[in-house]
This record gives C-alpha cells, sequence and structure tokens, in this order.
C-alpha cells in the first residue's frame, strides 16, 4: 500500500488527530455494516422499522428482540487491527479525538481511552421516557422489561432516526473538527447527517482530510487524501509508515 508522503509528514508534525470511525472499522471483527450491499443490516432490514422511536412505540418486543440478538453479536466480536491501530495512534500523537457513529463499543475494548459516541452504545440500557441509563432491572417475563425508577419501557441506549444526538457529544466533536490538524475519516458511508458533516467540517477549518474505505464516498471526491482499502489493513500500515519500529 502506498501512503502518500503528505499524509506522512501531516501525522508527525500533528498536534492533534481527529479519527471519525463508521461501522466499516467493525466489519473485520465480523459486523455487519448498514449499507453494504447484501451484508449490510439496512439491505435485510427496513431502518423504519427497527431504527426509529416510532417504530419501538409500534413493537417494542420485537426491537427489543433484534437489539439483544445484536448485542450477543457484539459481545462475541473482538477488536481488529484497524481498532489496534487507532490505540496505537493514540500512543503516538500529542492529542487524539475518537469520535465514532458505531455503537458496538469495540474502540474502548480495544484500549483507546476516550472515545466520544456520537449515536448511543447498544450494550448500554435506558428508560425510553426519562432517558436515564439503567444497569439492572427485576427478572420479569415482560419484553421489553419496565425501568425500575418510573415504570416506563426500556430501550437500547442508541439514538434511533429523528432523535437528536447527546449534547455533549456532538458539541466536543465539532469542537475538534475546529482544532485538529488531520481528519481521517474511517469506514463510513457518509451519509448520515449530522455526523457526516464532521469530516467537511475539519477540512473548513484546516485540516488535511483523508479517507479510508475500500468503496468511494461522497467524502472521496474532495478528501485530500483518499486510501482504498479495508482499515484493518491501511490503519495498520499508516501507524507503521509514520512511525516504523
Ligand atoms: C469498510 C470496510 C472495511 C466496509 N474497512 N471500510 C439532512 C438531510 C437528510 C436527512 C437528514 C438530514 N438531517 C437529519 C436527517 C435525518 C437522518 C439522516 O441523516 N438520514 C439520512 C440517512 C437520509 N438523521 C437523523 O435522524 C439523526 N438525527 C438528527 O438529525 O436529529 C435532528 C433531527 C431531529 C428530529 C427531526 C429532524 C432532525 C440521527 C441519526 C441516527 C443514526 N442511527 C443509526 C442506528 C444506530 C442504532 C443501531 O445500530 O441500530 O446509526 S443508523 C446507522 O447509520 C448507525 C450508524 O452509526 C450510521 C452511519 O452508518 P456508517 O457507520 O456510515 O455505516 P454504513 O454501513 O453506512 O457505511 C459503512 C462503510 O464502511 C461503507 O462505506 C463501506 O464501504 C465501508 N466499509 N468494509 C473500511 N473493512
Amino acid at each position: 500500500m502506498n501512503i502518500p508522503e503528505i499524509l506522512i509528514q501531516k501525522l508527525r508534525a500533528a498536534r492533534h488527530v481527529l479519527a471519525f470511525t463508521g461501522a466499516g472499522i467493525s466489519a473485520e471483527s465480523g459486523l455487519a455494516t448498514y449499507r453494504d450491499p447484501q451484508t449490510g443490516l439496512w439491505s435485510k432490514f427496513l431502518p423504519q422499522e427497527l431504527a426509529t422511536p416510532e417504530a419501538f412505540q409500534r413493537r417494542p418486543d420485537m426491537i427489543w428482540a433484534w437489539y439483544a440478538s445484536r448485542r450477543q453479536a457484539v459481545e462475541r466480536a473482538e477488536p481488529n487491527p484497524g481498532h489496534r491501530a487507532l490505540v496505537a495512534l493514540e500512543n503516538r500523537v500529542p492529542r487524539l479525538t475518537l469520535v465514532t457513529q458505531n455503537v458496538d463499543g469495540l474502540h474502548q475494548r480495544a484500549g483507546n481511552r476516550r472515545v466520544i459516541e456520537l449515536h448511543g452504545n447498544l450494550t448500554r440500557t435506558r428508560c425510553s421516557e426519562g432517558a436515564h441509563r439503567v444497569e439492572t432491572w427485576p427478572a420479569t417475563e415482560e419484553v421489553p422489561p419496565r425501568c425500575p425508577v418510573c415504570g416506563a419501557r426500556l430501550r437500547p441506549d442508541v439514538v434511533w432516526f429523528g432523535e437528536t444526538l447527546p449534547l455533549d457529544a456532538w458539541e466536543a466533536a465539532v469542537a475538534a473538527t475546529q482544532d485538529c490538524d488531520v481528519c481521517m475519516a474511517i469506514g463510513t458511508s457518509a451519509v448520515v447527517r449530522p455526523a457526516a458533516l464532521l469530516p467537511e467540517l475539519a477540512q473548513k477549518s484546516g485540516a488535511l482530510l483523508v479517507e479510508i474505505n475500500p468503496e468511494p464516498t461522497p467524502l472521496s471526491t474532495h478528501s485530500d487524501v483518499t486510501l482504498a482499502g479495508k482499515a484493518g489493513e491501511v490503519l495498520p500500515a499508516v501507524v507503521r509508515v509514520a512511525w516504523p519500529a
């Protein structure tokens, strides 16, 4: 893999790198992306029937069960070389901000210390009314179980379509776009807003915009560097070339 010299030089000199990740980085851990043809979740299921608050109102039992099966897949999955390369990067640069759209927690399990989750985390549960997180609840036959505090239904702690992103996470992500020297968009189709705006915001603030993805996306035409390949192969190569052992 040819890693352009401009990227190597910018990474070595960077004070602050923003890594913005999507489902593609976890594909090599065996987790389905959303929009890849044939294998993506949204090629098999309709998002409006599974990932909206209205769908949860209509069929809370079905949606709870769907997320329970995805939680099992996430718990069986392991971080891959792409996740681990971002840990190595965090140890090399003065500051790494890792902003993820992923809900699988694999960056944290790989060892990244500070991860900003824009779309929540499906291993966590929260109350559907009060928004407070819930760790445990009394055993019950009811699906979904009820919040032990207020009795409302429990739901996965993820952001569905039409819901707003957690404000603190969004503000921290936008702040990083204004300060970073290099922004790497990794394994995202860059179509879900407002998250997809972040790489362009970073580029407008002067950062070098780098895309890592085997397929073209709306970002590809205006990225400064495009590395067409799998995150689990490209990211370790970038770190290896920038900081040879
Ligand atoms: C590899 C690889 C390998 C493969 N290595 N790469 C403006 C215009 C139009 C619509 C909107 C708009 N503003 C807002 C909207 C509505 C909506 C939206 O964006 N819709 C568009 C899709 C049309 N946005 C929202 O509703 C958001 N909320 C919001 O805007 O609030 C304000 C508001 C409130 C009320 C009314 C109106 C506005 C919320 C978005 C929530 C997204 N939630 C999900 C589900 C999470 C829970 C769950 O998992 O079930 O988040 S959807 C799904 O998409 C998930 C992801 O985080 C997100 C992004 O997907 P991602 O990560 O990019 O994955 P893919 O599959 O799309 O791409 C994978 C990529 O990897 C591909 O490119 C592959 O090539 C690549 N790849 N293998 C590297 N090995």
